[in-house]
């Protein structure tokens, strides 16, 4: 840790308010410049088509610790540079990601499966230019705690040193960039580790990035389980963000017993959406579908247990599958699509499975319900399944795809107890016309957001984080600076 009050002249090397001079490129070129050379590596394959993309590089556990040793080298000229520096840097790398979004939103539409169109692909390119650009606004002040006439105490935030993050395959590069942006802007070195199953656009976007980055600040690591169980149990790091299954983040935190590595965990969630009796139907179609089949509903915060009041249970269910009907799934480089295939087969078996069980347990399937292995090996259509009930493995597993399980109630007690009932609290959602009413609704429901009207929508300055086994810590805005940076008390 350096002291961040000193000279930020002397290790510049970006002037703030400078202009991007980064052309675009295209995404062969982007690839080419990531991908492992002549034929080493591992074949990454296209989630629609099953093609081979390119070859991802496999580190090894020496280039893990050559990246770290060389972020904990770069880490304190880095945070020497002062805050206005880093915020320059980052916006010239969220100019560089603009630049070169369609190359990145086509990479990630192949590797990943998500549609270039609908809340997909460019959508997420533009997600991370915007995270960029909040972190690089947002700003960290010192907090008087005491300033009675004979104390004064202060509450300053530091760099933590060295953060490593490991991500998920849903949302690579958004939810990399939710790691990346608060850990450099607070003056951090960042080693990310991207999933096994989609790390060349992670790599990719580190490319872009790196343009205008200074060297070792952001390194990507490409490996597995293996690798990132190094990253997280490694004597230099100093932070973990990791945003992935429950599962894994238990396993992170018996790593941090030994290095004592400070957590920042996102594990998932089953989120809950409770509509309550007097909802327009038609009204909340659309938002209702979205909240759950985003990403084709490999979402961590998407809509994946809908508890609906007697009153409107039919009509719910008919709107959303009149909405199913109207949203194409196939091929991501299509622009009429807007749902793409699961990503990889472990994901689809998940999938199939659930829905498979359903239906053996008095589960109606609405729409969907059998693999559309017309458009290829990975694609499940939108599947509604209504007349389920708790303790059903659709409603009570994390699905984590396009597969929704619509619960009918009559009493919204019995509603508010079916959602908390679980041991996952990332999001909700409650749904009506009265917002009185859904408020309190809301106040009772124990997640870490609770959205009204809508599900899963975040904002890069809305705190964002779950309770239970959803994990801890939170992430955007000022609390998210707060969470890669370390307090200290100035007191005289
Ligand atoms: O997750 P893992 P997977 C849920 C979803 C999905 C399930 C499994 O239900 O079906 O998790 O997905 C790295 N130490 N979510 O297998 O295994 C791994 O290499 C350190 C919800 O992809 O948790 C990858 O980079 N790291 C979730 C990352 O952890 C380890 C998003 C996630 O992998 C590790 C994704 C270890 N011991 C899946 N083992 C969400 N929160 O949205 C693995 N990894």
């Amino acid at each position: 840790m350096s002291d961040p009050t000193s000279d930020p002249a002397e290790t510049a090397v970006v002037e703030p308010g400078a202009e991007s001079t980064y052309d675009g490129t295209d995404e062969t070129t982007l690839l080419d410049r990531v991908q492992a050379p002549g034929g080493e590596g591992r074949e990454i394959l296209d989630a629609a088509t099953r093609e081979v993309i390119g070859r991802a590089p496999v580190h090894t556990v020496a280039d893990l610790n050559d990246a770290i040793a060389r972020a904990k080298a770069a880490q304190p000229g880095w945070e020497r540079l002062g805050h206005q520096q880093r915020s320059a840097a980052l916006e010239l790398a969220a100019d560089a990601v603009d630049a070169n979004a369609e190359a990145l939103a086509r990479l990630l539409s192949r590797e990943q499966g998500k549609p270039l169109n609908g809340p997909n692909a460019r959508f997420e390119i533009g997600a991370c230019s915007a995270w960029l650009r909040t972190a690089a606004a947002t700003t960290l002040d010192p907090e008087v705690v005491v300033d009675d006439g004979e104390t004064h105490a202060e509450l300053i935030y530091r760099a933590v040193g060295v953060v490593g993050a490991i991500g998920p395959w849903n949302w690579p590069l958004m939810i990399g960039i939710w790691q990346i942006a608060p850990a450099l802007r607070m003056g951090n070195a960042i080693v990310i580790k991207p999933s096994e199953h989609t790390p060349l656009s992670v790599l990719a976007l580190l490319s872009v990035m790196n343009q205008v980055l200074p060297p070792d600040v952001l390194t990507g690591v490409s490996g597995d389980r293996e690798g990132g169980a190094r990253l997280a149990s490694h004597p230099d790091v100093d932070k973990i963000m990791f945003t992935g299954s429950t599962a894994t983040g238990r396993k992170i935190i018996e790593a941090s017993a030994e290095n004592l590595a400070r957590l920042t965990l996102e594990l998932g969630g089953n989120d809950a959406g409770i509509v309550l009796p007097g909802t327009d139907p038609k009204a909340i179609a659309q938002d209702l579908f979205w909240g759950a089949f985003i990403n084709t509903g490999q979402t961590c915060a998407a809509l994946k247990r809908l508890y609906v009041h007697d009153s409107v249970y039919d009509q719910v269910v008919s709107e959303l599958a009149l909405v199913a009907e109207q949203s194409p799934m196939g091929n991501g480089l299509d622009e009429n699509n807007v749902l793409g295939p699961l990503q990889n087969p472990q994901q689809f078996d998940v999938v199939s499975r659930l829905v498979e069980d359903a239906k053996a347990n008095g589960g109606r399937i609405v729409t969907g319900g059998a693999p559309a292995s017309d458009l290829g090996e990975l694609f499940y259509p939108i599947t509604i399944v209504a007349d389920v009930v708790d303790g059903v493995a659709l409603v009570d597993e994390e699905q984590f795809g396009p597969a929704l399980p619509i619960i009918r109630y009559s009493d919204v007690e019995d509603a508010i107890a079916s959602a908390n009932r679980l041991d996952l609290g990332l999001g909700a959602s409650v749904w009506s016309s009265d917002r009185d009413e859904a408020r309190k609704v809301a106040a009772r429901i124990e997640a870490g957001t609770v959205w009204i009207n809508s599900h899963g929508g975040v904002h890069p300055m809305i705190p964002f984080g779950g309770v239970k086994a959803s994990g801890y810590g939170l992430e955007f805005g000022v609390e998210g600076l707060k969470a890669v940076a370390v307090p200290q008390v100035i007191n005289g």
